[in-house]
């Protein structure tokens, strides 16, 4: 499959799974460069050795995974990668299933009056409890340096794929801390309502995973959750990210708040 079909069936159907993919991590970081460039590192994880665009999620004994949390990643970046490729090195005897969320089902599942107030609305978005990591290593300085390296952004909370234009709503539980011109107790109470809209099972897709495995996901428009159901055992994962998506001009390119600012546009 060329990077143009690729990215058609990923923009249809936002996650693709293929069994029995075993790529070795070239391998990896080349299907992720069909769609798009590829990052070179992550502010947290560490990259495998063959291969630096390949980040290693290894989790088991006493290490507790940090991905049990909704979320579309590294929103907390203004422009949060368009993809991820993650595949399947070490899978524990049971669990470690991930589940992926339709966040434009979530959206189109909120009461119409709620949906016309959210599309004004932009909220701040930073790394959230990644910076735990931070602080137990090297105190308060260590957190403040972390929090600028991995930035933070604002983001309209009601977002559109810029392909398809579709609507999605963009806040998660793991990195949107507060909405833009509201009280924090106003604030809070609307997104733990809108974090639980995204737990409710129909708008979701669970894989179980075997070794060699590999997933796909558009990160506009989908949040993902691993679940953290498997230690001791040890499960190792590579995960690709593809920064941008050359394939995404036009109208839909262009970020809803900018787009409400210039009427023109349209
Ligand atoms: O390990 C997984 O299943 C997903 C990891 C994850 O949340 C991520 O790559 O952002």
């Amino acid at each position: 499959m060329d990077g143009a079909d690729l990215h058609r069936a990923l923009v249809e159907h936002r996650v693709l799974i293929v069994d029995q993919a075993a790529l070795e991590p070239t391998q990896l970081m080349e299907l992720g460069r069909r769609l798009g460039p590829v990052a070179n590192d992550h502010h947290c994880y560490s990259t495998h050795p063959d291969a630096d665009a390949v980040v290693v999620l290894e989790w088991g004994g006493a290490t507790k995974p940090d991905a049990a949390e909704w979320h579309a990643d590294m929103t907390y970046r203004q422009d949060p990668p368009f993809a991820s490729v993650l595949q399947a090195e070490v899978v524990p005897p049971a669990g470690g299933d991930t589940l992926w969320a339709c966040m434009s089902s979530v959206y189109e599942s909120l009461p119409a009056g709620l949906r016309s107030e959210l599309v004004e609305l932009e909220a701040v978005h930073d790394m959230g409890t990644f910076r735990t990591r931070a602080y137990r290593d090297g105190g308060t300085d260590a957190m403040r340096i972390a929090l600028v390296e991995a930035g933070t952004a604002v983001h309209p909370v009601v977002a559109h794929h810029p392909i398809t234009g579709q609507p999605y709503l963009n806040v998660s539980e793991s990195f949107t801390r507060f909405v833009i011109g509201l009280s924090a107790p106003e604030g809070a109470r609307l997104l733990t309502l809108l974090f639980d809209a995204v737990k409710s099972p129909e708008h979701q897709v669970r894989h179980r995973w075997t070794t060699g495995s590999l997933a796909i996901w558009d990160n506009r428009g989908t949040q993902h959750y691993a679940l953290a159901d498997y230690l001791p055992h040890r499960r190792v994962m590579h995960r690709v990210a593809v920064v941008s998506d050359p394939r995404a001009t036009g109208r839909h390119g262009v970020d809803s708040a900018i787009e409400r600012q210039q009427p023109a546009l349209t």
